[in-house]
């Protein structure tokens, strides 16, 4: 088999996503997610311009030797632009491989380890009563884990809280800017969960998000706040090029910690899973180079007791979610998968095998990774220049987003 043609396709059916699509002269394709949320034509140009002319008459099968040319032979290694285009070309890769095999892609892993895959979506309000209501309707849906971010009263609306938050384009041609006071939200976050556990109970598997807001002696004190409601993980507590803050959060809480969602190799997780800082790796297929590479991090996480969580928001497309659910099917490790949900025209433009039913996630079983794309209908979205926000202290200093 050889692979015949390439193609980028950039689409935007509610924000922006960039799709690898592997045609080979067999008639069998595949398709991988490339999306870099708020830099989608970095990755577009890097494939176009660098990737595609060097793997023309190539064999699709040699998926390793593939992704070694690509990471090794570049030369400059590392980096989201570089990993999210190798991994739209790996995961296009695999599906080729599942296909051509007949199976579905969790079969060619090693097969199913468990009959579905806990996930945990998201709920938020612009403050604590809000919020308790907002994870109270996520609940009836059937979810049986939720992260839980509130707004702060007198603060505009933060990290996760803004319902606009979903695409940033057509709203602002520019950044948007958020206000953020550690000390605000330190003082109020705790009291959130404190009424989610008397509204709840204890069985919900309640999450929380601080997005790399936090210093480590910060981190460790609200560690250690929320020690009595007992949550499921702390994401992101420090800034994540930080890996040694996570030695003194850790040394202060028994919360378990989660992190991992910026990290782009193997490389980036090396410290926090060999000490054992973490709990949960939260590298998902685009931003770390692909299924060769996820499942690499996940074996080595493995033999630290660290489990596994995919980033799973909405701007990996659901083609990185069909890819990640293979992926946790099979690992040993297994921990949760985040599942934000898609917007119907999104679930239309990526017509995926893959399902949700009781909290839980089924990859399915069509050959391949299950995700496909309507070129007809993505063509139909066009680009549209999109940003993350940014955050600013009280007095104007640049803060972590
Ligand atoms: C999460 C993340 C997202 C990110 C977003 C950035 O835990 O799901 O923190 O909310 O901010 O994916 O592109
Ligand atoms: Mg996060």
């Amino acid at each position: 088999m050889k692979i015949t043609d390439i193609k980028i396709i950039v689409t935007a059916p509610g924000r922006n996503f960039v799709t690898v699509k592997i045609i080979t002269d067999e008639g069998l394709y595949g398709v991988g997610d490339a999306t870099l949320n708020g830099r989608e034509l970095a990755v577009a140009a890097y494939l176009t311009e660098h990737v595609v002319p060097c793997l023309i008459g190539h064999d699709p099968a040699r998926i390793e030797d593939i992704w070694q040319y690509l990471y090794k032979g570049a030369y400059w290694r590392r980096g989201p632009v570089t990993m999210c285009a190798i991994a739209g070309i790996d995961m296009a890769l695999w599906d080729i491989k599942a296909k051509a095999a007949n199976m579905p892609l969790y079969q060619l892993l090693g097969g199913a380890s468990r009959e579905r895959v806990l996930c945990y979506t998201h709920a938020s309000g612009a403050d604590i009563a809000e919020t308790v209501e907002a994870v109270g309707r996520r609940q009836e849906e059937g979810y049986l884990a939720i992260r839980a971010q509130t707004g702060i009263p007198g603060l505009p609306p933060i990290y996760g809280t803004d319902k606009s938050n979903t695409n940033s384009a057509a709203a602002d041609a520019l950044p948007r800017e958020e206000v953020w006071s550690t000390a605000k939200y330190m003082n109020y976050v705790p009291a959130l969960f404190e009424e989610l556990r008397k509204a709840y109970g204890t069985e919900l598997h309640l999450l929380h998000d601080t997005h790399h807001r936090l210093t480590p002696i910060e981190a460790a004190r609200l560690g250690k706040d929320l020690e009595p409601y007992r949550l499921f993980w702390l994401e992101d507590t420090v800034a994540a090029e930080h890996q040694e803050g996570f030695r003194l959060v850790r040394q202060h809480t028994t919360t378990p910690l989660a992190v991992g969602e910026v990290f782009n190799s193997i490389w980036d997780c090396r410290l926090l899973i060999e000490e054992q800082l973490i709990d949960y790796i939260r590298t998902t297929a685009v931003h770390a180079g692909g299924v060769t590479a996820l499942r690499r991090i996940m074996d080595f996480a493995s033999v630290y007791n660290v489990r596994t969580a995919c980033h799973g928001a909405m701007d990996m497309s659901p083609i990185c979610l069909g890819a990640n659910l293979h992926l946790d099917l099979w690992a040993p490790n297994f921990g949760i998968q985040e599942y934000s949900g898609y917007t119907e025209p999104m679930h239309e433009v990526f017509p995926h095998a893959w399902r949700f039913a009781d909290g839980h996630l089924h990859p399915g079983d069509t050959p391949g990774h299950g995700v496909d794309i309507d070129e007809t209908l993505a063509a139909k979205y066009p680009y549209e220049r999109a940003y993350l926000p940014v955050a600013r202290l009280e007095d104007g200093t640049l803060w972590h987003w």
